[in-house]
């Protein structure tokens, strides 16, 4: 193989022409592209049945069976929704490809709630698969997550077995000929996609064992590689330094045989990512939906035609083979396509009362247990709360890390928030990224599923935004419709919130964007034991958390926050999510004389409501949701029907916010035992917080305007 860094279009291919390979493989090769065929033929044939979009491999199958080929089942792979026949060739039958296809119960993937092609699998007996979405692009930085999850575990290994000692970690890697790979397989328009540069940066500053699949059909549906892109997959790949590249004619099965044996090899061996360049031809429709007539000319088709894999294949083994043996083949894949495709059409649908099952994976942190306040334990700042509990968590479980940009060793976090992690653990486990949320946030679905817990951290909560698309697009919705084989076990820690001028970028509230997000549990602690306890079960619970820290509570330096220090829990303790807490009571007499109101809050929002409280005779009660997803119902409404009147309070802009949304909620449950409409004070509905301190102070709620609020409902 070509070393490093070197240019690789020069690869020979012994293997070009049919002399090498196993013949019972071109038989089986030959079987499944001539199943690719008939299967896009009978979904054609049949689409008021076919009736959900899909999109069939015709003109891609020679380099997806050519690669399938050589996969093991420690392997990982992301097939896009063009990858049919990498998926036929990885050994899943039509039957249940066709199950996808129609949406039935037993489609092994995802029970009938995603498309054709969106596979994802743990079978023991095939490369493993992590949820795969439809956004073009978006499964490079999840799959290059894999890569750096196997990196780790191997690291890891090494480790233990040679005690940190290079050399003898070496041999004792060269011993090991079957280590995994990660094949990440894409589409030449999804390249453009901005994300996958930071995956693709990623994988060579590592140095990952992954494959980018490049399957370049000149189509990004009607957008033509000359409206599209300056350069192709390959020509891009050069301005990463310390990836290798391959050019190959993805329509040419010996010749993808040859390339994707000798690059599986290769990464097998030297653990290097590599660049996979297949021209290939589009010989269906885009998809079911996008119909080929709409946008191609005659010529084009007739170009791409002259390229048909299939018919290609076929001359090569009917010259080997003979007439006699393919034609008889052909006569026992046709009935079988025909046979699987009756079956799953008469397969059951899925049972609607299921629609709402693994949105999460069973937690086990239910109930809070250890010691909240242990005797003789010093107070403890909200910020340290959080690092002693990572670092418990650490020295506990070899399978967590922490990464993000400047929580490495050098600098321990912005806010000093992972300080001395670094330094105690190693760099291989606590460390920098560049400035790449959208990877930092999106290599957690790999991570995870290879039975890491990664904890990442992005640096203000106003930088959520470059990593939303990874929330949105992969993390939330993979348990889902992977029907539980793929929560996205991850801790997302988030700085957050408004205090002293921290200004427009770096002072902002998300949590009313991120609640619109099904499929995640969001935190947002108000002091030093419930950050430690909640981070602990945030990191014992299966599925995504999104931590939301107040920088403002982080020192308790903002005047009135002096609570939000407290003793430290015990090692062992736990804070369940969806638990609100009362933190201060009214007192009965209050309560009896309808002289009472709650206020409902998190955060900052708890401080402000407390110091209100002071001008107030015992006549406040304040609930602190600690969680904002899952939320305790309960406890809200039972506060609001005990007192009758209800301030729902929060940092962020008012209008069409969470707490809005809460206090309509509130009003219709607790309706009759309402003495006064729900009120709800934010901050001023601006687009950012103003740097000047006056300004800012305007814009945020406090406690002289929390105490208006209060006094006006007491008068109601
Ligand atoms: C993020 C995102 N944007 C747009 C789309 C709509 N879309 C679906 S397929 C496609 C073209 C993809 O082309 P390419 O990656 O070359 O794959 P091909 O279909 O040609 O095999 C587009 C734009 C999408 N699925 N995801």
């Amino acid at each position: 193989m070509p070393e490093k860094n070197e240019s690789n279009n020069n690869l020979s291919h012994p293997f070009r022409g049919i002399g090498g390979i196993d013949r019972n493989l071109l038989l089986r090769a030959y079987r499944l592209m001539y199943s690719a065929k008939l299967m896009a033929e009978a979904y054609e044939a049949n689409r008021s049945i076919t009736k959900y979009v899909h999109s069939t491999s015709r003109g891609h199958e020679a380099i997806q069976l050519a690669a399938a080929f050589h996969l093991l089942p420690q392997d990982w792979v992301s097939p896009y929704y063009r990858d049919e026949s990498l998926l036929l060739g990885m050994g899943w039958s039509p039957y249940e490809l066709m199950l996808q296809l129609l949406t039935k119960a037993d489609d092994p993937f995802s029970g009938g709630r995603s498309y054709y092609s969106h596979p994802n699998s743990r079978s023991e007996d095939k490369p493993k698969i992590i949820h795969q979405s439809s956004a073009t692009g978006m499964q490079v930085i999840p799959t290059t997550g894999v890569a750096q999850g196997i990196q780790y575990l191997e690291e890891v290994h090494r480790r233990r077995i040679t005690g940190g000692n290079a050399a003898a970690m070496d041999r004792e890697l060269s011993t090991v000929d079957t280590k995994p790979i990660v094949l990440c397989s894409l589409g030449d328009a999804s390249v453009t996609e901005g994300e996958v540069s930071e995956a693709l940066q990623f994988a060579v500053l590592k140095q990952l064992p992954i494959i980018y699949l490049v399957q370049d059909n000149e189509w990004g549906i009607s957008v033509s590689a000359e409206e599209g892109r300056a350069m192709d997959a390959y020509e891009y790949a050069e301005g990463f330094k310390g990836v290798n590249k391959v050019r190959v004619d993805g329509t040419d099965f010996f010749e993808s045989y040859s390339v994707m044996q000798k690059v599986i090899a290769d990464v097998r061996e030297h653990r290097r990512p590599w660049l996979v360049h297949a021209k290939v031809c589009l010989l269906n429709h885009h998809t079911s939906g996008v119909r080929k007539e709409f946008y191609r000319s005659n010529e084009d088709l007739a170009k791409h035609a002259c390229n048909d894999p299939f018919v290609k294949f076929k001359n090569y083994v009917v010259g080997d083979f003979g007439d006699n043996y393919t034609h008889t083949m052909e006569e026992e894949v046709a009935a079988e396509i025909k046979e699987a495709f009756e079956k799953a059409v008469a397969a059951s649908e899925p049972d609607p009362s299921t629609v709402a099952e693994h949105v999460f994976a069973p937690t086990p942190i239910t109930e809070e247990s250890g010691e909240r306040s242990p005797q003789g334990k010093e107070k403890v700042l909200m910020v340290d709360a959080a690092l002693f509990a990572i670092r418990e968590l650490m020295e506990d479980h070899e399978e967590c890390l922490l990464y993000g940009q400047d929580v490495g060793k050098r600098l321990g976090g912005v806010f000093r928030e992972a300080a001395t992690l670094g330094e105690k653990f190693g760099d291989h486990r606590v460390f920098n990224t560049a400035i790449q949320e959208a990877y930092i946030i999106g290599s957690t679905v790999g991570m995870s599923a290879v039975g890491l817990k990664p904890i990442v951290e992005v640096q203000f909560a106003d930088y959520i935004y470059p990593g939303f698309n990874q929330l949105v697009s992969e993390i939330s919705k993979s348990c889902y419709l992977s029907c539980g084989k793929f929560p996205v076990s991850t801790i997302i820690r988030v700085p957050i919130g408004a205090y002293g001028g921290g200004g427009p970028y770096h002072s902002g509230s998300v949590e009313t964007t991120l609640l619109s997000i099904k499929g995640i549990k969001i935190a947002y602690p108000s002091n030093a034991a419930d950050m430690k306890g909640l981070m602990k079960a945030a990191y014992y619970d299966p599925n995504p958390v999104v931590m939301l820290e107040h920088k403002g509570l982080y020192w308790s330096k903002v005047p009135g926050a002096e609570e939000a220090k407290t003793v430290e829990p015990s090692r062992d303790y736990v804070l369940p999510f969806g638990k609100a807490a009362v933190a201060l009571k009214a007192s009965d007499d209050a309560v009896f004389n309808g002289e009472s109101v709650c206020v409902i809050t998190y955060g900052m929002g708890v401080y402000w409501a407390k110091a209100a409280a002071k001008n107030f005779d015992q006549q406040i009660e304040i609930i602190d949701l600690r969680t904002l997803f899952p939320l305790d119902e309960e406890t809200v409404f039972s506060s609001v029907k005990k007192h009758g009147k209800c301030l729902v309070l929060t940092e962020e802009q008012q209008n069409n916010s969470f707490a809005e949304a809460l206090a309509g909620r509130i009003s219709k449950a607790c309706f009759s035992w309402l003495d006064a409409p729900v009120e709800v004070l934010g901050a001023l509905n601006l687009p950012a917080v103003p740097l000047n301190t006056g300004l800012e102070a305007a814009m945020l709620p406090n406690a002289d305007k929390v105490k208006k609020k209060l006094q006006a409902l007491l008068n109601y």
